[in-house]
């Protein structure tokens, strides 16, 4: 028998997570996240057991500026595509409200009260602040583990600011923006080069007195990309409308994703998007290993410190002081 406060070796967090438990996958998430060397040596090992059960979902990137009703729009087109095709849908979304998970979790479920009851749905908050627009390298691993658990859509809600899109189109296979009903900066957005980027523009909240400006704001971004060259992936970004209040527009944002991954699969777009994707994950657990092979030498810490006491004291410059570390580096790796 094992309480909830038990430790998990390998095989159960394996067994669990194969068998689509729930409480096994969130706990593999945290596990994940943890800074302890040991639980990142176990979540290492389990990502690497987990790795060939991975790969089998449609990825979906949902970003745009707070408020844009991301998490609104989440809770009715995940709940639509478990009702009408019987899928099983992971939600990865920041909750920028809170910092704290259990505040996360109660913030969550109540902006996605109908999705958060059904069986086949999965969600999982992160707290926002500690990283870029909420996504980060244990998204997507987070995300590989919901693949393992059987999950076949994977939703990942993200704040926009810019840069945060270049991050999850990094790990989404498909990436949608919401846009309010006059929200004006339509062209603004394309000139930041976010259009590189975004499969879907979904004109949002097309509803009571907005439909019309909507369907105009529609047309004026369908010029913009007209003015754009083909993709190599043979995909044209579209411009659709959508209301999840009203719940219009929710089949053909489907529909246009489904058009998107038959394209992208028939001309092999679709797995080398992946496979440098992968290339992209690849260097950040490389920095990572590095920064945490030097964050435990103690005898740098201690030099890092020391150094900039006498910086602060004026006893030596920062460039001096930064000329130190590159020798001690030296050391570190045997180049001397
Ligand atoms: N009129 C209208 N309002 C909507 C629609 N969808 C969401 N809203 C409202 O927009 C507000 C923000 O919705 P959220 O879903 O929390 O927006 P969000 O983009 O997830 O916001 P953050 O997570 O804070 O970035 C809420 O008051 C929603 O009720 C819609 O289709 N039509
Ligand atoms: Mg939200």
């Amino acid at each position: 028998m094992h309480s909830g406060k038990q430790n998990f070796d390998l095989n159960q967090y394996i067994k669990g997570i194969l068998s689509g438990d729930r409480a096994t996958l969130s706990r593999a998430i945290t596990l994940r996240e943890s800074t302890l060397s040991e639980h990142k040596l176990l979540s290492e090992k389990l990502l690497k057991s987990l790795i060939k059960h991975t790969g089998n979902s449609i990825r979906i990137g949902v970003t745009g500026i707070p408020g844009a009703g991301k998490s609104t729009f989440i809770d009715v087109f995940g709940s639509y595509l478990i009702e009408k095709f019987n899928k099983k849908v992971a939600v990865l979304a920041v909750d920028p409200s809170s910092n704290e998970n259990q505040g996360s979790i109660l913030g969550d479920k109540t902006r996605m009260e109908r999705l958060s009851r059904q069986k086949s749905a999965f969600i999982r908050p992160s707290p926002n602040k500690t990283i870029l627009g909420g996504v980060n390298q244990y998204t997507r691993e987070s995300m590989l583990f919901c693949e393992a658990a059987g999950y076949d859509i994977i939703l990942i809600e993200t704040v926009g600011v810019g840069q945060s899109e270049a991050k999850v189109h990094d790990m989404v296979d498909f990436l949608m923006m919401l846009q309010i009903v006059g929200g004006g900066d339509d062209l603004q957005a394309i000139k930041k080069g976010i259009y590189e980027k975004i499969d879907l523009i979904l004109i949002h909240k097309a509803d009571q007195n907005n439909k019309i400006e909507a369907e105009i704001e529609k047309v004026n971004f369908f010029k913009n990309f007209a003015l754009f060259p083909k993709r190599d992936s043979g995909w044209h970004p579209r411009a659709q409308t959508c209301s999840s209040i009203e719940k219009t527009g929710i089949s053909e944002v489907w529909n246009t994703i489904a058009e998107f991954e038959k394209i992208t699969r028939e001309n092999d777009s679709f797995f080398k998007n992946r496979k440098s994707q992968n290339s992209v994950w690849f260097h950040h657990l490389v920095a990572n290993k590095i920064q945490d092979f030097i964050t435990n030498q103690s005898d740098l810490k201690i030099e890092i410190k020391n150094l900039q006491k006498r910086i602060q004291n004026d006893e030596i410059n920062s460039i001096e002081a930064s000329e130190r570390i590159t020798e001690t580096l030296k050391k570190i790796f045997g180049q001397v």
